[in-house]
């Protein structure tokens, strides 16, 4: 009970960090000596310090004498390479540390249990897997993006009461204006964004962010005829195949990808098993024929289901598989 109550905590202060923190994940740390939080702290931004430094750094001078008998929480398995910071793992160490509670292992190729061990080895006792699912959840692109050598895919589309995404001879309007803002959010929050050749010819989508601040995503267009290059707006990517898409964004550090439609696209998506999220959004309308909604895997889970302007957005995720112990 206690580490799950301090790993919230953690998880708290990771999430101060989003969207300034990546492609680095987002993480926190606490410092806890005598039931109490003696310090704390954020991976506040890309090139900074991280977590467990800013932590240590926000020890009183009084209370550094408690270290020898503190516990470090952080929700992301303290590093052990030496990148735009020397190793957190070090650090803990020279300052004479206790335990230490991680959330979950940091699948980052230099990482990947080596602080772990590194800490184990210097006599720290080493709890991990204390909120593992959360902790998972809170970096999900970070994670899927060191795993599986691709972005985080979002599958997104609108439908009707009763499963129809267009009719058979072109779009339909389902958002609401409320909706739309959270679409724009949701663009503002990810890297890149792709729509199908036939999506891109018929509604001349913009795939910017207006309605909120934040970057534009990378806006990508799948053409395999690739006809769509002498179209393609200013900024515009045009890609042939999925494989070039998944392989440009992860050499550009593109942690994330959602997936507009049409039909097509969303299909081919799903049969290669591409995708780890799904977000639907559910208009009270029906028409009687058109074109009707891929079908949604098994595997899922709702994440999360929310009311807005008349429509249901649901959510659904792949489940993390748990990590392996070390
Ligand atoms: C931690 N605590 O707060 C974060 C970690 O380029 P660098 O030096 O900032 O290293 C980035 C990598 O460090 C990143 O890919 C991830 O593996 C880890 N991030 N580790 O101990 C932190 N943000
Ligand atoms: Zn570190």
């Amino acid at each position: 009970m206690e580490h799950e109550y301090y790993m919230k905590r953690c998880l708290q202060l990771a999430e101060n960090g989003r969207l300034k923190a990546k492609p680095n994940p987002m993480v926190g740390a606490v410092i806890v000596a005598q039931g109490h939080i003696i310090g704390e702290g954020y991976h506040m931004h890309f090139g900074g310090p991280h977590a467990e430094v800013n932590a240590f750094t926000s020890v009183k001078p009084e209370d550094n004498s408690l270290l020898p008998e503190a516990t470090i929480y952080v929700s992301l398995e303290p590093c052990s390479h030496y990148g735009k910071t020397p190793p957190c793992a070090d650090l803990i160490i020279s300052k004479g540390i206790k335990r230490c509670v991680c959330g979950c292992i940091d699948p980052f190729a230099k990482v990947q249990g080596r602080g772990i061990q590194r800490m184990r080895e210097a006599g720290i006792e080493v709890i991990v897997g204390v909120m593992e699912q959360e902790c998972l959840v809170l970096n999900r692109r970070f994670i899927t993006f060191n795993e599986q050598h691709r972005p985080y895919i979002i599958l997104k589309w609108a439908q009707t009461a009763n499963g129809f995404i267009a009719r058979n001879d072109g779009p339909l309007q389902l958002s609401t204006p409320e909706t739309q803002l959270l679409v724009h959010k949701m663009r503002a929050e990810n890297d890149a964004i792709l729509v199908g050749h036939t999506t891109f010819l018929t509604d001349h989508p913009r795939l910017d962010v207006r309605q909120w601040s934040g970057p534009n995503p990378e806006r990508i267009v799948l053409s395999p005829s690739m006809s769509a290059a002498n179209e393609r707006p200013e900024g515009w990517i045009v890609a042939a195949t999925i494989d070039e898409v998944l392989a440009r964004l992860y050499a550009e550090k593109k942690q994330s990808l959602i997936v507009e439609g049409g039909n097509k696209t969303l299909q081919a998506f799903l049969e290669r098993g591409l995708w780890d999220e799904i977000r639907v959004e559910t208009a009270p309308t029906t028409i009687a024929e058109g074109i009707a909604a891929p079908p949604i895997p098994g595997n899922t889970c709702v994440v999360k289901t929310e009311q807005i302007g008349g429509n249901q957005i649901t959510t659904l995720c792949r489940l993390f598989s748990h990590q392996p112990r070390l």
